[in-house]
């Protein structure tokens, strides 16, 4: 009995090893046919072919399998023979380390994102007057902060709620930018606004819920400007990488990515911060990764254990809202910093044992 059970065994090992080399055989053959389609410029996948294949290996099937599992099977042979086919480098995303294994630092001006300092991103959730980013412009300035923002444009998820002041708020930003030597930056939500977002802004922002809006990460990506891309609201981080990869393969390589929480089930806090995704795009890309903090977690007691933990994990900066008046703005005031709760934030993150800073 055990005999004819070994004898068995015996023989299927032969029958794997003659499926083996026919596998192999087959993808040889499928490589070379790969080989004249990218010549000619076809593509590798032929579902035409592929029915033709299945038909008639169902009419030579004699059994005993059933015939969904007999085309199950091909169908899995097909599909590993197109991944056969298709270019590996072509695979490789521009944003990839893979494709470029050192660090991009993101020259604005004179300020590097990227490189090894940590940058702070801060200033009012939205641009509501002169007077009011000229304030916070002047304390983000005295902590050593580079960078300004304030939404101009404001994507709200209520259409009742408050827009923002479009291209008038631009204006203010810049002027409180050139005021107090900081470069600025605020998200532009409509392709059309790329260009006028250029001539105001040193960083142009794309925004969480527009981060698979492919038309505006194009446009973004085809001016001569550095790009804030936000990962979006429940995307993935290949998702991230593929809408990064929109903007680089357009010619635009100066690319910061945010992360800025994602939708769980979750309630404690606005959204929650995927922590990990810091060290992960620091691997998987070779972009500058920065946190946004006040977005993330939608509560002030959380803004600084969030930044450290961000710095901590290696992030390259935070970004973090800051009102001369948060119980007044017109938009997100749960979450805004006032300006002693500014100070003291900035003064814990600037202790040496947080992270390296260039403040
Ligand atoms: C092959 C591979 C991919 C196509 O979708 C169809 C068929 C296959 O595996 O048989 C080979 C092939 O590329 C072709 O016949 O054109």
């Amino acid at each position: 009995m055990s005999n004819h059970l070994d004898q068995l065994r015996e023989e299927l090992d032969q029958v794997n090893i003659k499926i083996l080399e026919l596998i192999n055989e087959r993808g040889r053959l499928v490589k070379e046919i790969g080989d004249i389609k990218t010549s000619q410029g076809m593509k590798a996948y032929d579902p035409v072919r592929e029915r033709e294949m299945l038909n008639h290996i169902v009419e030579q099937h004699e059994g005993p399998f059933e015939y969904s599992t007999i085309e199950h099977l091909f169908k899995e042979i097909f599909k590993a023979a197109k991944e056969l086919q298709e270019d590996d480098y072509q695979k490789t995303l521009l944003v990839s380390r893979e494709k470029k294994p050192t660090d991009t630092v993101v020259n604005v001006g004179d300020v590097s994102v990227g490189n090894g300092q940590s940058q702070f991103v801060m200033g009012p959730c939205s641009v509501e007057s002169q007077a009011q980013v000229d304030t916070v412009a002047k304390s983000v300035k005295e902590q050593g902060v580079n960078i300004l923002r304030g939404g101009a444009f404001k994507p709200r998820t209520s259409p009742y709620d408050f827009q923002g002041l479009g291209e008038e708020g631009l204006k203010i930003l810049r002027n409180s930018g050139d005021r107090y030597g900081l470069k600025v930056v605020s998200e532009i939500t409509n392709p059309k606004d790329i260009e006028v977002g250029s001539q105001y802004l040193d960083i142009i922002q794309i925004g969480a819920r527009n981060m698979q809006n492919f038309d505006l990460l194009k446009e973004a990506g085809k001016v001569n400007k550095p790009i804030l891309l936000k990962r979006g609201l429940a995307a993935t981080i290949n998702e991230f990488m593929n809408a990064a990869e929109y903007i680089v393969s357009q010619g635009n390589s100066d690319l910061i990515l945010c992360e800025r929480g994602i939708r769980t089930y979750e309630t404690a806090t606005r959204n929650t911060l995927d922590i990990t995704a810091v060290p992960v795009l620091k691997q998987e890309t070779h972009l500058p990764v920065m946190v946004d903090v006040t977005h993330s977690t939608g509560r002030r007691d959380l803004l600084l254990p969030a930044a450290k933990a961000a710095l901590a994990v290696g992030a390259d900066g935070v970004m973090a809202e800051v009102h001369p008046d948060p119980a007044v703005a017109l938009s997100d005031s749960q979450q805004q910093m006032d300006i002693p709760t500014f100070e003291y934030f900035m003064e814990q993150l600037k202790q040496p044992n947080v992270t390296a800073h260039n403040i």
